[in-house]
């Protein structure tokens, strides 16, 4: 048996971390659990319908277990822990991957303005973001505004383009995107960012694809709205304890009903209640 390499950042990352939102980490996951991830992706691909697009495949740990090799990777969950502490619940997956030349954009936002009515508070939830093809500005790189999770921004608009995943995104005058920063990454790099950085990417018009698989983290002490939303969503305990007297879902089973109770494509979760204070930051 290997013996886990224990995944500590740096007070001085830490640092960094909490004044920008975000951080580039080398070599995530061990080459050959890498490799792996890499040909479990490609099968699900291959296998996708031909109405669904692969920048939507959303929540698929729901009805593929499978991804809890790497959703719960000793390796991951010790790079979290250094972060949010020893008490974490995953959140949520999503590949996104955006083929060549007609790759999907994603509008400027928060991750944690659409996540207001899940948890709470949804600033806490931290994106690991695995670089599963080369990320680089020319096949449209996720961008980041550093710092943007200190300042207040929570005046949304509905996304007209046809070619962004997400229907709403933050309006523009909230958005210094002089202050952009691309986040080019290798195969098995990773980028984490917090709940409340403003972040998104263009689109794919080159020719090659771009995949990255988003693993999705809360301390365990911010709440799940399972009264509300446990048809729709689920969360995992990944170590250590509850915090919140949430309620947690068992990783070795399927969840088919709760894909169907999201319905199709990129559904919000919740009632589209305004963003309360702490959600839209
Ligand atoms: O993959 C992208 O370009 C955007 C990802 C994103 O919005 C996220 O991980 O929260």
């Amino acid at each position: 048996m290997t013996k886990t390499k224990r995944v500590v950042l740096s007070e001085k990352e830490l640092e960094s971390f909490r004044d920008t939102g975000y951080l580039v980490y080398d070599q995530l996951l061990r080459p050959e659990r890498f490799e792996a991830l890499k040909e479990h992706f490609e099968r699900k691909l291959s296998a996708l319908p031909p109405d669904e697009r692969p920048e939507d495949m959303d929540v698929p740990h729901f009805t593929d277990p499978e991804l809890f090799r790497w959703l719960l990777d000793e390796d991951v969950l010790d790079l979290v822990e250094s972060i949010l502490g020893p008490d974490i619940a995953v959140f949520s997956s999503h590949f996104f991957c955006k083929p060549a030349r007609e790759g999907k954009s994603v509008p400027w936002h928060q991750d944690a303005y659409y996540w207001r009515e899940t948890i709470q508070p949804a600033t806490e939830a931290i994106t690991v973001w695995l670089a599963i093809d080369p990320s680089v500005r020319e096949n449209g790189c996720m961008h980041v505004i550093p710092g943007s999770h200190q300042v207040n921004a929570s005046r949304y608009r509905d996304v007209t383009d046809p070619r962004s995943v997400f229907d709403e995104e933050l309006d523009p005058g909230q958005v210094d995107t002089s202050k952009a920063v691309p986040v080019e990454l290798r195969p098995n790099q990773a980028s984490v960012h917090v709940g409340g950085l403003i972040h998104g990417s263009e689109a794919n018009l080159s020719p090659l694809r771009r995949c990255g698989f988003t693993m999705r983290y809360i301390p365990t002490s911010v709440r799940f709205n399972h009264e509300e939303l446990g048809h729709k969503h689920q969360i995992y305990l990944a170590r250590g304890v509850d915090r919140a007297g949430n309620v947690y879902a068992d990783p070795t089973k399927s969840y088919p009903e709760v894909i169907k109770n999201r319905g199709k494509g990129q559904s919000y979760l919740g009632t589209r209640k305004p963003p309360k204070s702490d959600t839209g930051r």
